[in-house]
């Protein structure tokens, strides 16, 4: 059995997304997401002039060995750009390997651990009280746990806030747009954001909220530890990470869980993180990082330090990257949970799926394979347009992580 042609397919319908379609000579295809938001033609090229080249000819039933070639036998290894592209790879050969088997994947991975995979869904508003009614409306919706972000007083577009309510997407325009941040401000506003939340609905549901990258570590710190008494699901990258020391004083000072890694791309960006135990979720997905078979990897080394997972589920990852994870989130034993922002409909008619939304809980199908197609007279119909995530200064000017 051989790979007879791979090619890309780049589509834009109200965002970019970037899919890998590998044909085998038995016509069996799979697909695999390789979208990097505001930087998709760079994967593009990686996969065209660098991967499929390489990839014609191969068998496509050797998942383990074509993922090393391209890691191991790449030389450059790692980032973000390498990192998709394989993943893409990784996510077709086993959505290949799973419609061969007449299975869906997660029976290839080794069956269901769990019935369901209970998501968060993004609640933003203007300010409070918009953001509380929309708490309300994801708690009507049927919503388990729910992500809170809201405008700032005093803060112009804070990260979070969406113009159309159920369909974020911040990368909004040809050049970067420039927001302005102001950390005190944040500080002062997201406990009594979260004091009313719990005042108004209770402690039944779980609460969920990101700080993107904002805080330095102490603030951090002290964020969590004034969060306590809300008793959030997790608090998401209260600060960078590419200095895991910084966790070390995070922990020193608060017990909200913390939760990271929807830019790593390895198992090497996560493991100081886990085996330390200074993160609770670990948030790495398969477009990100290196498909199935390297999420795994991160997976069951994560268990051993009781770490569970939380995979990045934003809009920029498209139907295809939803589909695989849930087949992996219903298999993976240490499952924690699944982001899940909900696609436009002209998104979903060009990536038609079988997975499926019921009180707070999403549900792979059955179909062999991932369960995502991709209908490629739909997908011509968008054509790509240049968007870009915004940048962050502070009042002064300085540049500040978005
Ligand atoms: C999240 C993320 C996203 C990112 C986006 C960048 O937690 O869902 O932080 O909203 O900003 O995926 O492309
Ligand atoms: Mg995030």
């Amino acid at each position: 059995m051989k790979i007879e042609s791979a090619k890309v397919i780049v589509t834009c319908p109200g965002r970019n997304f970037v899919t890998l379609k590998i044909t085998t000579d038995q016509g069996v295809y799979g697909i695999g997401d390789a979208t990097l938001n505001g930087r998709e033609l760079s994967v593009v090229s990686y996969l065209e002039d660098h991967v499929i080249p390489c990839l014609i000819g191969k068998d496509p039933r050797r998942i383990e060995d074509i993922w090393q070639y391209l890691y191991r036998g790449g030389y450059w290894r790692r980032g973000p750009v390498t990192m998709s592209a394989i993943s893409a790879v990784d996510t077709a050969l086993w959505d290949i390997k799973a419609k061969m088997a007449g299975m869906p994947l997660y029976d290839l991975l080794g069956g269901k651990s769990r019935e369901a995979v209970m998501v968060y869904g993004h609640a933003n508003g203007i300010d409070l009280s918009e953001t509380v009614d929309e708490v309300g409306r994801y708690i009507d919706m049927g919503y388990r746990a729910i992500r809170a972000q809201s405008g700032v007083p005093g803060i112009k577009d804070a990260y979070g806030v969406g113009r159309g309510k159920m369909y974020y997407e911040p990368a909004d325009a040809a050049l970067p747009s420039e927001t302005v941040w102001d950390t005190r401000k944040y500080l002062n506003f997201v406990p009594k954001l979260f004091d009313k939340l719990r005042d108004t609905y209770g402690f039944d549901h779980h609460l969920l909220h990101d700080a993107h990258h904002r805080l330095t570590p102490i603030e951090a710190g002290s964020l969590g530890h004034r969060l306590e008494p809300y008793q959030l699901f997790w608090l998401e990258d209260a600060t960078p990470a590419e200095n895991q020391e910084a966790f070390k004083l995070i922990r020193q000072h608060t017990t909200t869980p913390l939760a990271v890694g929807e830019i790593f791309n390895t198992i090497w960006d996560a493991k100081d993180l886990i085996q330390n135990q200074l993160i609770d979720y670990i948030r790495t997905t398969v477009v990100r990082a290196g498909g199935i078979t390297h999420l795994r990897r991160i997976a069951d080394f994560a268990a051993i330090w009781q770490v569970r997972t939380g995979s990045h589920g934003a809009t920029d990852l498209s139907p295809v990257t939803m589909g695989a994870a849930l087949h992996f989130d219903v298999w993976v034993p240490n499952f924690g949970i699944q982001e899940y922002m909900r696609h436009t409909p002209e998104t979903d008619a060009v990536f038609p799926h079988d997975y499926t939304f019921d009180k707070g809980f999403l549900y792979p199908g059955e179909t062999p394979g991932h369960g995502v197609d991709i209908d490629e007279v739909e997908a011509a119909k968008y054509p790509y347009k240049p968007a870009y995530l915004p940048v962050a200064r502070l009042e002064d000017g300085s540049m500040w992580n978005w």
